[in-house]
C-alpha cells in the first residue's frame, strides 16, 4: 500500500491504516499507548485541527512518521469524527522539512530552524492561506519524527493544540542505551527475561519486536544503542555476528537510532591470531583497521566502541604498560576515517591497590586529561563507586575540561530493588546532575559539564545500562518502564522536572483521569528515597548480598578483595559507623573543588544523606533532628519500610481506575517490595546492633528474627548474575 504524499483527510488518512487488532493490557505498549481520547469536546477539537493530513517525503524515515501518525491517530481519534459539531475551520497538520514540503518551506523557517540543529523540531500553529496549519518542521527527516512523537505526546496528554509555539533541540548529542546483553541472550543484571537481540535466527528473522524498540526510542530522542556487553565478547566482531549487527542496524536506521558495539580489548589475539594486544603494536593497530573498515561496509553509519578495559578482569592497556589513553586512541585511530567514536569507561579500580576505591578513576584519568583523541569520550559513572541507591556525583566532573565526559547512569536497577521494586529514579539523576562541581566558580554544575557548556566539549553524551528484555512488559515491572522514559527524556533535555516526565508517562501509560494521576506521581516521587532509608540510609551504601546483589549482606567479609566486601564500605565498629574519607582517613574529600572538600570533610557540614559515606560517625553523634545516630539509623530504616507500606495502601486505593491486569501486577510487586523493605531494616538493625550493642529505641519495632536468621537466607539463583 503505498500512501499518496499529497494532502489526505484524516478519515482517508487513517483508513488505509485497516482494522485495529484488540490488545490485552499487558504492558507491550509502553507510553506509546495511543487509546481513544474519552472527552468527546476534545476529540472534536483535535479532529478539527488535524483534519487533513499532509506529510511529504518518501524516505524510510518519513514512512515511519506516516506510521506513527496513523496508529497515534487512529488510535486516540478513532476512524470518525464524534457526533458533535466539530468547528467550522478546519485545519491541517503539516509535517515534513523545507526540502520535502513545500507548506514548510512556505513559512520561511530559516532562522528557527537554524537555532534547532540537525535532530531538533518546531512544532507550531501557523496560517496558511486562510487556514490554520499545525506545523512540525526541522531539517531533518527524523527531527520531523520527533517532533510528531511530541505532537502525539500532547494529544495522548490532552493537551489543546491551540496556538503551539515549540522548539525542541537536544542538550546532548549521544544519547544512548548500553544494553549489557550476552550473545547467549543472558543479561548482565538483566531483571527481564532474556536480551531481546535473538542473535540465532538473525539476520534472516528481524522480529516486529525490533522496530517496536525502535519507535519507542526514537519516542524519546535516543540516538544510539550499543547492543552488547561491556563484560565484551570478542566474537561480536567476527563475520557472522557483524551480518547480524547489520540487520539491526538496517531496521533501527529509519528511527535515527545508531548502532554501537562493545570493543574487547584481547580481540586481536582471540579472534585475530596476533600473539599481542599491545596498543603501540603496528600491527595490532592494522589489525583493528581493517576491522573498522569491514565493520563500516555493512554498517556504514555504525556509530563505534564502548570499551571497559583494565577494570574487574577485562583486558586492556595497562596489560602492556600503556594507559588508558593509549588504548582508547589506537581505536580512535582506527574509527575516525569513518566517522566513529570510542566511548571508553571510567569504571576502574585495581586489584592490587590498597587506595580508597571511590578515588582510584579520579587518580587513574585526571593526569590523562587532554591526551586523548577528538572521537573519545570517556564515560564517567554518576558516582565514585558504583550506582548505589545514593552518591556523591562522580569527582571526575569538572575535573576533565580537556576531555569529554560523557555521563553513564543504571536504569537497570542492581541496587535498587531489581526487578520487583517501584524505584523512580529521575529525582535520584536529577541529584547528580543538578549537582554543582565548583569546577569554575559557584553554578558549574554536572549537567553543564555533560552538555559541554562548561568546558565547550565537541561530543557529549549521556548513557543509561539498559533494563529492557524479553518480558512482554519489556521491563519487567511496569513502573520500571518510567525509568526507560525518564532516562531517556533527560537525555534529551536534563532541565526537565522529575515531576513533569512523572506526569507525561503516568498520562500516557495508564490515564489522565487526575484522581490516578496525582497519588501514582505521589508515589513515584517519594519512591527512590524511599529505597535509600530501607537500604542504605545516610550515605551507607554496597550492603547488597554478594554476586547477585539481591537482599541485604551487610556482614560480608570474606571475599577475596577488600572493597567486594560491604564491611569495607561500611566500616561498623564498637565506636560507631562509616567510611571516613576526610583528611583523617582516605581523603577522598580532597578529589573536589572548593568549598565542596570542606563542606563533606566537615562533620558539621556534610549533607546528611552523605554523612556516613563521608564520616565515621560514633554511636551517640547528636544528629540535626535530635536523635542519637543509633536512633536516627534505627528511624530511617523503620521509615523507609513504612513508605512502601504508604505506597502500597495508595495503590490500594487506585483498583478499578485502570485495568485489573496491570493494577494486580503492580499491587503483587508492592506487597514483594513491603516484605522486602522490612527484610532489608531487619536484617541491617541485627546486625548493626552488634556494634552500637544499643537497644531498638521505644515505639520501634524489634527485627523479626535474629541475625542468625538473616545470615543464613541464600538465593543462589537470583536473577541477572
Ligand atoms: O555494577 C557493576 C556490576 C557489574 C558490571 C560492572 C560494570 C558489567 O555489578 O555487573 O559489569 O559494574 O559497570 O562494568
Amino acid at each position: 500500500m503505498k500512501i499518496a504524499y499529497a494532502r489526505l483527510g484524516l478519515f482517508l488518512f487513517l483508513l488505509l491504516l485497516g482494522t485495529a487488532e484488540a490488545r490485552a493490557e499487558d504492558g507491550y505498549e509502553l507510553w506509546l499507548r495511543y487509546h481513544r481520547v474519552a472527552d468527546e469536546t476534545l476529540r472534536a477539537h483535535y479532529w478539527a485541527v488535524l483534519n487533513d493530513v499532509d506529510v511529504a517525503g518518501d524516505s524510510p524515515t518519513m514512512a515511519a512518521v506516516r506510521d506513527e501518525l496513523r496508529r497515534g491517530l487512529h488510535g486516540l481519534l478513532g476512524t470518525e469524527p464524534p457526533n458533535l459539531p466539530t468547528t467550522s475551520q478546519k485545519g491541517v497538520l503539516v509535517a515534513g522539512t523545507p526540502a520535502s514540503s513545500a507548506t514548510v518551506a512556505s513559512l520561511h523557517l530559516g532562522a528557527a530552524l537554524d537555532a534547532v540543529g540537525s535532530e531538533g523540531y518546531l512544532l507550531q500553529t501557523a496560517e496558511v492561506a486562510g487556514r490554520r496549519v499545525t506545523v512540525v518542521a526541522a531539517n531533518t527527516d527524523v527531527g520531523v519524527l520527533y517532533g510528531v512523537f511530541h505532537l502525539l505526546r500532547l494529544i495522548q496528554t490532552h493537551q489543546p493544540l491551540d496556538d503551539i509555539n515549540l522548539a525542541e533541540a537536544p542538550k546532548i548529542r549521544h544519547r544512548m542505551l548500553n544494553h549489557w546483553d550476552n550473545l547467549d541472550r543472558t543479561v548482565e543484571r538483566g531483571y527481564a527475561g532474556f536480551s531481546l537481540w535473538d542473535w540465532h535466527k538473525l539476520p534472516d528473522y528481524r522480529d516486529p519486536r525490533y522496530t517496536d524498540y525502535a519507535r519507542a526510542n526514537a519516542s524519546l530522542g535516543l540516538n544510539g544503542t550499543v547492543l552488547t556487553n561491556v563484560n565484551a565478547n570478542a566474537l561480536v566482531l567476527t563475520p557472522m555476528y557483524l551480518e547480524k549487527a547489520a540487520a539491526l542496524a538496517d531496521v533501527f536506521r529509519p528511527y535515527g537510532l545508531r548502532v554501537y558495539l562493545t570493543a574487547r580489548f584481547s580481540a586481536p589475539i582471540e579472534i585475530g591470531g596476533l600473539e599481542t594486544a599491545d596498543p603501540l603494536d603496528p600491527a595490532v593497530q592494522a589489525w583493528w583497521q581493517a576491522k573498522a573498515d569491514e565493520i563500516y561496509r555493512s554498517i556504514p553509519d555504525f556509530g563505534g566502541f564502548l570499551v571497559k578495559a583494565n577494570s574487574e578482569g577485562q583486558p586492556g592497556p595497562q596489560d602492556y604498560g600503556r594507559n588508558h589513553a593509549e588504548g582508547a586512541n589506537m581505536l580512535a585511530d582506527a574509527l575516525a576515517p569513518h566517522g566513529g567514536l570510542v566511548m571508553w569507561r571510567a569504571f576502574v579500580y585495581s586489584a592490587e591497590e590498597p587506595e580508597d576505591r571511590a578515588k582510584q578513576a579520579y587518580n587513574e584519568f585526571v593526569p590523562l586529561d587532554g591526551t586523548f583523541r577528538d572521537n573519545v569520550l570517556v564515560q564517567v559513572k554518576n558516582g565514585p563507586i558504583d550506582f548505589q541507591p545514593r552518591e556523591p556525583f562522580h569527582p571526575l566532573f569538572g575535573a576533565m575540561p580537556e576531555t569529554p565526559l560523557m555521563m553513564e547512569f543504571q536504569i537497570t536497577k542492581e541496587y535498587l530493588g531489581q526487578g520487583t521494586h517501584l524505584a523512580y529514579l529521575a529525582p535520584m539523576w536529577k541529584e547528580v546532575l543538578d549537582a554543582d562541581t565548583y569546577a569554575s566558580g559557584e553554578g558549574s554544575t554536572v549537567a553543564e559539564v555533560i552538555d559541554g557548556s562548561l568546558h565547550g566539549y565537541a561530543h557529549t553524551g549521556m548513557a543509561g545500562v539498559s533494563n529492557i528484555g524479553t518480558d512482554r512488559n519489556w521491563t519487567g515491572s511496569l513502573f520500571d518502564q518510567a525509568n526507560w522514559y525518564a532516562f531517556g527524556r533527560l537525555a534529551w533535555d536534563h532541565t526537565i522536572s522529575s515531576e513533569e516526565i512523572a506526569e507525561n508517562w503516568i498520562r500516557m501509560t495508564f490515564t489522565n483521569d487526575p484522581a490516578f494521576v496525582a497519588p501514582v506521581k505521589q508515589m513515584m516521587l517519594e519512591s527512590h528515597e524511599a529505597v535509600v532509608n530501607y537500604m542504605t540510609p545516610l550515605g551507607l551504601h554496597h550492603l547488597m548480598a554478594t554476586g547477585h546483589h539481591y537482599g541485604p549482606g551487610p556482614w560480608v567479609d570474606d571475599l577475596p578483595r577488600a572493597d567486594w566486601n560491604p564491611v569495607y564500605y561500611h566500616r561498623a565498629d564498637t565506636l560507631g559507623l562509616g567510611f571516613n574519607r576526610t583528611a583523617t582517613g582516605s581523603d577522598a574529600v580532597s578529589q573536589y573543588f572548593s568549598p565542596l572538600d570542606e563542606m563533606y570533610g566537615s562533620l558539621e557540614k556534610v549533607p546528611e544523606k552523605y554523612l556516613l559515606w563521608f564520616h565515621h560517625v560514633p554511636w551517640d553523634y547528636a544528629m540535626p533532628s535530635g536523635r542519637t545516630l543509633w536512633a536516627e539509623l534505627v528511624h530511617r530504616y523503620s521509615r523507609g519500610a513504612a513508605q512502601v507500606r504508604q505506597m502500597q495502601e495508595s495503590w490500594a486505593g487506585l483498583e478499578g481506575m485502570i485495568d485489573d491486569e496491570r493494577y494486580a501486577q503492580v499491587a503483587a510487586f508492592l506487597a514483594m517490595q513491603a516484605k522486602e523493605a522490612r527484610w532489608w531494616r531487619d536484617a541491617s538493625l541485627a546486625y548493626f546492633q552488634t556494634f552500637s550493642h544499643r537497644p531498638i529505641p521505644d515505639g520501634y519495632a524489634p527485627p523479626e528474627h535474629s541475625l542468625a536468621y538473616y545470615l543464613s537466607l541464600n538465593f543462589p539463583y537470583a536473577p541477572g548474575h
